[in-house]
């Protein structure tokens, strides 16, 4: 009977004992989210402070890339050795690709790309505000807002590349290869060859594919490429991309 008393009590008293530290635990937690909460708050309006300088009070027309230099001073890349991808003209195939499996990282997946990712946005002359209709277009002149920081942000994201980068191009199409896209006139031009080590171009091709890798396009981006940055080229279907980030079994540098 005596130890039937001593194992009731010992079990009360840890009970007990756990009771009493649940308060505590969420005092602990309470305080230590709000703090965090308090940084990140800090954090984010510094972050906002250097985007909105770009533009606010400007004429949408004449926000040039160099605008963004204090947002990209403020929040800069973390390099992604061997991780990093580029794309022209693959967007969803692309995306669809890294969301499912967590090989490559886009500018997309970084949490500036992130957040800006499908917004449009603008300021006006005499305003301190920030518009989100009435903007100009991406086409409508050179230096607009949303146009002038994907510039600013995708030459950012390629200066920081390093070791094997890869970027996805666009087998239906006769030139995968433009000099006139971002990838092509400011993504290869920022590429340094200290850090990058090689580019390898994973080439999607569909059933009805109008290029390969001997496209001459191709022989474009090897002349632009800085020197000392190894270049290949690989033709992957469609088909195989969209099997490869399904079967989460298949190691990343198995897909192609
Ligand atoms: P893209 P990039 N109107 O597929 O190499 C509206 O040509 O240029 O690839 N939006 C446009 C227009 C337009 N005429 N043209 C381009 N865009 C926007 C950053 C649109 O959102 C990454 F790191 C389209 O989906 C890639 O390596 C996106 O620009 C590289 O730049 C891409 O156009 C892809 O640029």
């Amino acid at each position: 009977a005596v130890l039937l008393l001593i194992v009731v009590l010992g079990v009360a008293l840890g009970v007990a004992l756990k009771r009493n530290s649940e308060p505590f635990k969420k005092t602990f937690i309470d305080r230590y989210s709000a703090e965090l909460s308090m940084i990140f708050q800090i954090h984010c309006g510094k972050i906002w402070t250097a985007f909105e300088q770009a533009y606010v009070r400007k004429d949408p027309c004449k926000v040039p890339m160099e605008a963004y230099d204090p947002l990209m001073a403020a929040a800069p890349f973390k390099p992604a050795c061997n991780r990093m991808m580029f794309w022209s003209k693959t967007k969803e195939v692309v995306h669809d690709f890294t969301a499912k499996k967590d090989c490559f990282l886009t500018l997309e997946d970084t949490l500036l790309g992130s957040v800006l990712d499908g917004l449009t946005w603008c300021g006006k002359e005499g305003s301190s505000d920030t518009f989100t209709a009435g903007c100009p277009g991406w086409t409508d002149c050179d230096n607009n807002t949303v146009r002038s920081f994907w510039n600013r942000v995708s030459a950012a994201f390629a200066d920081a590349a390093c070791g094997d980068a890869t970027v996805m191009l666009n087998g239906s199409l006769a030139t995968p290869f433009s000099p006139y896209s971002i990838f092509g006139s400011i993504e290869v031009k920022n590429f340094n060859s200290q850090r990058m080590k090689s580019l390898n171009v994973v080439l999607i091709t569909q059933e009805k594919n109008v290029s390969n890798c001997s496209n001459a396009s191709f022989k474009d981006l090897q002349k632009e490429l800085d020197g000392g940055i190894k270049y290949n080229c690989k033709e992957v279907s469609e088909a195989q991309l969209q099997w490869c980030s399904s079967s989460p079994e298949t190691p990343c540098g198995s897909c192609w």
